[in-house]
């Protein structure tokens, strides 16, 4: 097959060109590389060493003896994308092109409004592109777990059947997301399957959980992928086994007990790969659940823990006040069974891939420790209550919100990042 990558200089998109490469499919991409300015922006850099992109490039003609057609552009600049949609005339297309980071969409509004903007309008652009150039292709788009937010009740695989006044339908499972970032998913799933209804496209929607693991060839650093732990980059497993490999302790937020999907790095490429190699009909627009298991917060802070503890490094927990506003202690029960239905096997263990994880990290212990300020968090969900004498408690004892949901409070174990907390 033919595939186009938007967002191939990426954390995932760079393993996944080479593994659907190695499988014998031929890829190309585009990126505006502006994963590599928001880490700068945060004021860090990935823990593993991402080569500038014409390096990759020439290490991937040489690794695979074929050239990856690679076109430096914003999914927004429609002339660029459909330039390049049109010469490489692909099968499929997979869009990673977005900002991921919940954290950056709530530090202002200028972030929220980027955010939104860069992710809506980009999978817009694109959807646009596909429609004029490639209508045949199959999109493969990147959705996240976190657009169903935490409801009390298990969660289906994009749709669930419905009854109301009598009267019976099939429809979207309800969306509550937790972030601006994770709201801008909900409106391109949106936008994703009305061109799919509208135009005939057809569509893999993959619900994301959280992704863990290195990409790191032996041989060849220019081959790696990025590894981020800055708080808003760094995603919860990254950031505790960069923790565990400075001295840090690991930092679970609130209770820990929130739970969440999450799977290999090695595992979200097979599951991508399962998805594009098994197309749905045109006009399709489907939906799949990817993780392979859930955990809570403190479970995988646990499981850093044993595996940093396996290696002779040892990590202590230290919980800190949450700086989110998010269920803790909620129901979580996902359905996955379309991938596992398409052949999904997984593959390592949790407690290997966190070992490999830590192993690949360990030589460049000096570049996170260069940036372990960054670790802390500072943006908070919601705005630090302002500072001045104690408002006497509301008459009905009403105005708080549910106990499940916490925010920024007081309590970070006196272990204050020493900088203004930045709030939306
Ligand atoms: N967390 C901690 N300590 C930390 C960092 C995070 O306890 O140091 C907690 C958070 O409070 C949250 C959980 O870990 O409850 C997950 O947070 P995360 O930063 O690992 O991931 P999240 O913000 O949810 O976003 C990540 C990716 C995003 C993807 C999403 C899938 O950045 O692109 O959409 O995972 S999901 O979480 O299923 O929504």
């Amino acid at each position: 097959m033919r595939v186009f990558i938007a967002g191939i200089d990426g954390y995932l998109g760079w393993p996944l060109a080479q593994h659907l490469t190695a499988r014998g499919h031929e890829t190309a991409g585009v990126d505006a590389l502006l994963r590599r300015a928001w880490v700068a922006e945060m004021g860090s850099d990935s823990a593993v060493p991402v080569a500038p992109i014409d390096e990759r490039l020439a290490a991937f003609r040489e690794h695979f003896h074929t050239s990856l057609p690679f076109t430096p552009a914003n999914l927004r600049d429609h002339d660029a994308l459909g330039r390049a949609l049109a010469a490489f005339a692909p099968d499929a297309v997979v869009h990673l092109a977005e900002c991921p980071s919940a954290p950056y969409s709530m530090i202002d509004h200028r972030h929220a409004q980027f955010v939104q903007d860069n992710n809506v309008s980009g999978t817009l652009g694109l959807l646009f592109a596909l429609r004029d150039h490639c209508p045949e292709a199959h999109l493969v788009k990147l959705g996240s777990m976190g657009e169903y937010g935490t409801p009390d009740m298990d969660i289906p695989e994009g749709f669930f059947e419905v009854e109301f006044r009598g009267r019976r339908d099939t429809l979207p499972f309800p969306r509550q997301a937790g972030s601006w970032y994770h709201w801008s998913k909900v409106f391109d799933s949106q936008n994703v399957a009305f061109a799919c209804r509208l135009w005939g496209l057809r569509a893999t929607d993959v619900m994301q959980g959280v992704v863990y693991g290195s990409w790191c060839p032996a041989g060849d650093p220019r081959l790696s992928s990025r590894l981020d732990f800055d708080e808003a980059f760094g995603t919860a497993v990254h950031r505790f086994c960069c923790q565990a490999v400075i001295g840090h302790p690991l930092s679970p937020y609130g209770s820990g007990t929130q739970r969440r999907g999450v799977l290999s790095l090695a595992d979200a490429l097979q599951c991508l790969t399962l998805a594009l190699e098994n197309p749905p009909e045109p006009g399709a627009y489907r939906v799949f659940n990817q993780l392979r298991d859930v955990r809570s917060v403190a479970e995988l802070a646990e499981l850093v823990r044993a595996a940093a503890h396996s290696l002779g490094i040892d990590a202590r927990i230290l919980p800190v006040a949450n700086p989110r506003a998010e269920a803790e202690g909620h129901h979580y029960r996902p359905d996955s069974n379309e991938l596992p239905r398409l052949g999904f096997r997984p593959s390592a263990p949790i407690e290997e891939e966190l070992r490999r994880l830590i192993r690949d990290l360990l030589p460049h212990a000096d570049r996170i420790a260069a940036h372990a300020d960054r670790l802390p968090p500072t943006v908070r969900w919601r705005p630090a209550p302002p500072v001045g004498p104690p408002r006497p408690p509301h008459p009905t004892g009403k105005g708080r919100h549910h106990d499940q949901d916490t925010a920024a409070g007081p309590a970070d174990g006196g272990r204050g990042s020493g900088r203004p907390a930045r709030t939306a």
